[in-house]
C-alpha cells in the first residue's frame, strides 16, 4: 500500500508513458482495464489487493491461470505490490487493537495480470488476456494530483468500474437527520463519485461499448451472519446503499436504457445478437478481513485536508472479533472471488463480442471455445453456491446515442 514495490526499479512495470507511447509494444496488445472510484480511505487498495490475493485457486477451480504479468526476465511488480499489501492488512488484523487507517496510497499504481485458459487437456495454456486494475489516491477525486487526468482517463476508458462503499459509515449515521446526511454525502464524496460515474457511462454510450458497474460495500462484517456475525443487517444494509447511491442508478437507466430501442434491438437481436454492448449494474458486499467488525464512532469532527479545505469526519473504530475459549481469529476474506469471477465473464464477453480482430485471431488460435467453457464453468459455480449478499441491481443492452 506504501508503494514500496516502485522501489525495485529495475523490474519492467506497466506506466501511464508506455501505455500512450504509440509505438509501445503495450499499445498494440488489447489490454482490458479496470477502474475504480473512490475517495480516500474508503478500501480502494485493499479491495483490489483482497480480490487478488488468491490467485492460485482459479487453476483449480475455473480452467484458467490468472497471474500477476511478470516481465521478459520473470520478475513481477504486481506480485510484490500484492504481497506488500496483503502483509499490511494481515499486520492490521494481528495488531491487538484493530485501527482502521493503515497505509495511505502515494502514487498511481497498477496492478497488472494475466489471464490464460487451459488448453482442453489442461496440461498448457493457449493464448493470454492482459487485465490490469488502476489505484490511485482517493484524495485525487477532490484534490488532483500527480498524473490526474491520466487516471480520469483511465477510468473512462475501462469497461469495469469498481465503486467501494463505506458500509459502517451509512449504517451508523442518523439517516433521518438532515446533518448526517448532508455531512456523509459530503465525507464519502458522494456527488463527486456519481459524477464520475455517469461521465463514465456516457463514455460508454458514446463508443457503444460495454459496461460492468460493481458497488462493493466494504466494512460491513457487523451486517452480515453468513461469515461469523451475529446479526444479519443485510436488508437494512442495501436500504441505506440505495437510500445514498440509488439515484445513480436511476440517472444510468436514463442514459442506457431506451424502451424503443430496447424492442428494436430485441428485434435485431434474433439475426446479430452479438452486435449490441450490455450492461450490468450489481451489488457485491464483500469482507475483506472478515474478522474485524465496527465496535463505536467518535460522531462528527472537522479535519482539514492537505490542501486546507475543511472536511467533516466520521471516524468508525472496529475490533477484532474474539471467540470464547479460542483467542482471536485470522483474516476471513468472503465473497471477493465473486466479483472477479463477474468481472473475468465480463471481459471474455467483451472480447467475443465488440473485438472483430481479437475474435478473429482467436478463432484462428482455438481460444474462443476455451474462454465459452470457462464461462459456462464460472456461471454455473456461481449458480450452484448463489451468494445471498449479491444483488444484480439492472442490467440490459446499452441504447444508442438520445
Ligand atoms: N473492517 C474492515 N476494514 C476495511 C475493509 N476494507 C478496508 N478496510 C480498512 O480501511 C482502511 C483504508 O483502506 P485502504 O484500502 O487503504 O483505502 P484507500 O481507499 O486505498 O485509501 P487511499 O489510498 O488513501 O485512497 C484500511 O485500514 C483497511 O484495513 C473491510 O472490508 N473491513
Ligand atoms: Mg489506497
Amino acid at each position: 500500500m506504501q508503494n514500496n514495490a516502485q522501489g525495485n526499479t529495475q523490474q519492467e512495470q506497466f506506466i501511464f508513458a508506455d501505455y500512450k507511447n504509440q509505438n509501445s509494444k503495450l499499445r498494440r496488445k488489447f489490454v482490458y482495464k479496470i477502474g475504480i472510484v473512490g475517495p480516500s480511505r474508503i478500501g480502494k487498495t485493499t479491495l483490489i489487493s483482497t480480490i487478488l490475493k488468491d490467485l492460485e485457486k482459479w487453476k483449480k477451480e475455473f480452467d484458467f491461470v490468472v497471474e500477476p504479468f511478470k516481465d521478459s526476465q520473470g520478475r513481477s511488480y504486481t506480485r510484490t505490490l500484492i504481497k506488500e499489501c496483503d502483509e499490511e492488512i494481515e499486520s492490521q488484523v494481528k495488531a491487538y487493537e484493530y485501527k482502521s487507517m493503515g497505509v495511505t496510497t502515494e502514487k498511481p499504481d497498477f496492478f497488472d495480470l494475466t489471464v490464460k485458459p487451459f488448453d482442453s487437456n489442461r496440461d498448457k495454456t493457449k493464448g493470454e488476456l492482459r487485465v490490469v486494475f488502476l489505484d490511485y489516491p482517493g484524495g485525487y477525486l477532490s484534490e488532483g494530483g500527480e498524473n490526474y487526468n491520466d487516471c480520469m482517463q483511465w477510468i473512462e476508458d475501462s469497461s469495469v468500474l469498481l465503486v467501494p462503499i463505506d458500509a459502517s459509515v451509512i449504517m451508523e449515521i442518523n439517516n433521518q437527520k438532515n446533518s448526517d446526511i448532508k455531512n456523509t454525502m459530503s465525507y464519502l464524496e458522494i456527488e463527486i463519485v456519481k459524477k464520475k460515474i455517469i461521465d463514465w457511462a456516457l463514455y460508454r454510450r458514446k463508443r457503444k461499448d460495454s459496461a460492468l458497474l460493481l458497488f462493493v460495500p466494504l466494512k460491513d462484517e457487523k451486517y452480515f451472519s453468513d461469515n461469523g456475525g451475529k446479526n444479519d443487517e443485510s436488508d437494512k444494509l442495501y436500504q441505506r446503499f440505495q437510500q445514498f447511491y440509488g439515484s445513480i442508478c436511476e440517472e444510468l437507466k436514463e442514459i442506457w436504457c431506451d424502451e424503443d430501442e430496447e424492442k428494436n434491438n430485441n428485434k435485431r437481436l434474433a439475426f446479430m445478437k452479438k452486435k449490441y454492448p450490455k450492461f450490468s449494474i450489481d451489488y457485491f458486499p464483500i469482507d475483506t478481513i472478515g474478522t474485524i467488525e465496527y465496535s463505536y464512532h467518535e460522531g462528527w469532527r472537522e479535519k482539514k485536508t492537505d490542501a486546507g479545505n475543511i472536511i467533516p469526519v466520521f471516524e468508525c473504530h472496529f475490533k477484532l472479533r474474539e471467540i470464547f475459549g479460542e483467542g482471536y481469529l485470522e483474516r476471513k476474506v468472503f465473497g471477493a472471488e465473486d466479483i472477479f469471477n463477474k468481472i473475468c465473464e465480463h471481459i471474455i464477453y467483451k472480447r467475443q463480442n465488440n473485438n472483430v480482430f481479437a475474435q478473429a485471431l482467436d478463432n484462428i488460435r482455438g481460444i474462443n471455445k476455451l474462454l465459452d467453457q470457462g464461462i459456462k464453468k464460472m456461471k454455473e459455480k456461481r449458480e450452484q453456491q448463489p451468494n445471498k449478499r449479491y444483488k444484480n441491481i439492472l442490467e440490459g443492452l446499452i441504447s444508442k446515442e438520445k
